[in-house]
């Protein structure tokens, strides 16, 4: 009732609502219609061999293999389980529970793609192979490397065996992240400490949506005067782009959030509880800050997987090194790249890769029908959704290219509303699965040309 009176967001619920019921409508069609092949005899040469099954493999693979048929694309993904990561924002704080975040790899991968269940061990572009964990060899004539990014846990010492017991969680995990409402919830009082690393990490926002969501919670409790909160980050920028980041620090001012810049976590003290920060800039630079805590949720730090890195696809940081705008290796012609383990100069998230898998998937389809009129571009769209509360959420929608505000709806999307957290929260969770999953979902630029956006 509460979208009914407001038109913007109320279209886009009902067209992806009709997106939905269409998709799963031809859905059950295919399913009925073609025999399943997850687990039919592998064979080892594919047209289009795409690496990860997460938010950006899976939604590529899936038009891939509608559009080019059965056994033509092959995904390598070792993972059981497909997890929707932004939904553990709210997990962590008791808004979602963790069972709707996850779903069986088995339900989400594309019915005409075979599934290997495995790892991608190594690249061998010049010869167009995948050598597997198994020492399997593939072959591809196309290959998509969407394999995501590298949580570097063993980077903080002391946190993979303090993660998850005495008030030390995080939300980047599926283990932890089941223990941070726990934690928020036993908290009596004390130094609350949230980190931010310096590094590239996916969702830059998710690091202090916890916090903001923490605090509420002790203030509803009625121990926010016996409580010190410190946000860490080890950045000189509370979030990339000023438009958002002027009303962040109004929030963080009004909430009495400490914010502390260029500090980068580097050890816990399980038995002192402290947490020991290295200090990146200032007067104080190159020395350490120790800090005692009674709650500590980490972001940590992240970067290339190991795999990739090791690989002739990576740049010198460690991503696959793909053209910016079309999403094209800068030295292998028939491998691509996006999501979170790509160099795409823009922030990582599920949202950025809606609008980065159609300008993937138009530019290989291209390539392997020959009938590419046009090469499509990407422009560096990203999105994140700051929840502020559990009934508020500032919706930045932006390019990282240039640094602009990309927004959707036609309001001032800076501003706290309950309309962009319903939005987040109960809409695009289910165009998330229902059709972002099943490659039908490019990302909302159709809806901000509809609203008047340039
Ligand atoms: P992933 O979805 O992580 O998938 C990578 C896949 O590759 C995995 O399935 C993995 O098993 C597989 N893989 C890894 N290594 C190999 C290998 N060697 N061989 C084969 N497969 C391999 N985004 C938003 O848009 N909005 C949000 O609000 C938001 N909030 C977030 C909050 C949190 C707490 C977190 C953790 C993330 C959030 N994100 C959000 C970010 C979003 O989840 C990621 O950007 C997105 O999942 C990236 O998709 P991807 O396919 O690149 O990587
Ligand atoms: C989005 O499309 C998307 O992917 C499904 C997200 O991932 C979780 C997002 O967080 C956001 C904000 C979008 C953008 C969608 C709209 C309707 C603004």
């Amino acid at each position: 009732m509460v979208l009914a009176s407001f038109s913007p967001l109320s279209a886009v619920a009902r067209m992806a609502a009709r997106n939905s019921a269409f998709q799963s409508k031809r859905f059950l069609a295919q399913v009925s219609a073609t025999p399943k092949i997850h687990d039919q005899a592998k064979p080892s040469s594919y047209k289009v061999v795409v690496v990860g099954g997460g938010s950006a493999g899976l939604s590529v693979a899936s038009t891939l293999a509608e559009t080019l048929g059965n056994k033509s694309v092959a995904v390598v993904e070792p993972s059981d389980v497909h997890y929707y990561q932004p939904l553990w924002t709210f997990v962590g704080s008791g808004l979602k529970t963790f069972d709707e975040s996850k779903m069986a790899m088995s339900e989400v991968m594309p019915e005409k793609a075979q599934w290997i269940k495995d790892s991608v061990a190594s690249f061998n572009p010049t010869k167009n192979t995948v050598v597997l964990a198994n020492g399997e060899s593939i072959s591809y004539d196309y290959l998509v490397v969407a394999a995501g990014i590298q949580v570097n846990w063993g980077k903080i010492k002391n946190l993979p065996e303090t993660l998850g017991k005495n008030g030390v969680t995080s939300n980047y995990s599926a283990q932890s992240v089941q223990k941070t409402d726990e934690f928020i919830k036993a908290f009596k009082g004390g130094n609350a400490l949230f980190t931010m690393p310096s590094t590239p990490i996916k969702c830059a926002g998710a690091p202090q949506k916890i916090m903001y969501l923490a605090e509420e919670q002790w203030r509803k409790a009625g121990i926010r005067d016996q409580t010190k909160i410190n946000y860490f980050t080890g950045l000189g920028k509370i979030f990339a782009i000023d438009k958002y980041a002027n009303e962040l620090l109004k929030i963080c001012k009004a909430r009495n959030l400490n914010i502390n810049y260029f500090t980068d976590l580097a050890e816990i003290r399980p038995d002192s509880k402290e947490a020991v920060f290295n200090v990146l800039a200032g007067d104080a630079k190159g020395s350490t800050l120790t800090l005692p805590y009674d709650f500590l949720h980490v972001t940590p730090p992240m970067g290339a997987p190991d795999f990739i890195k090791a690989s002739p696809l990576s740049n010198a940081d460690g991503w696959v090194d793909v053209n910016k705008e079309t999403l094209r290796h800068n030295k292998f012609d028939n491998v691509y790249a996006l999501g979170d383990c790509s160099s795409l100069p823009t922030s990582k998230t599920a949202a950025a890769i809606t609008a980065q898998s159609a300008v993937l998937k138009s530019n290989l389809l291209g390539d392997i029908l020959g009938d590419n009129k046009e090469v499509a571009k990407y422009d560096g769209y990203t999105s994140c959704p700051l929840v502020t509360g559990s009934d508020k959420l500032i919706l930045a929608e932006f390019s990282g290219y240039t640094g602009q505000p990309q927004e959707t709806f036609p309001f001032d999307q800076s501003k706290e509303r309950f309309s962009t957290y319903f939005l987040t929260k109960e809409i695009i969770p289910d165009i998330y699965w229902k059709s972002m999953l099943k490659g039908n979902w490019d990302g909302p630029a159709k809806y901000r040309k509809l609203f008047g956006a340039a």
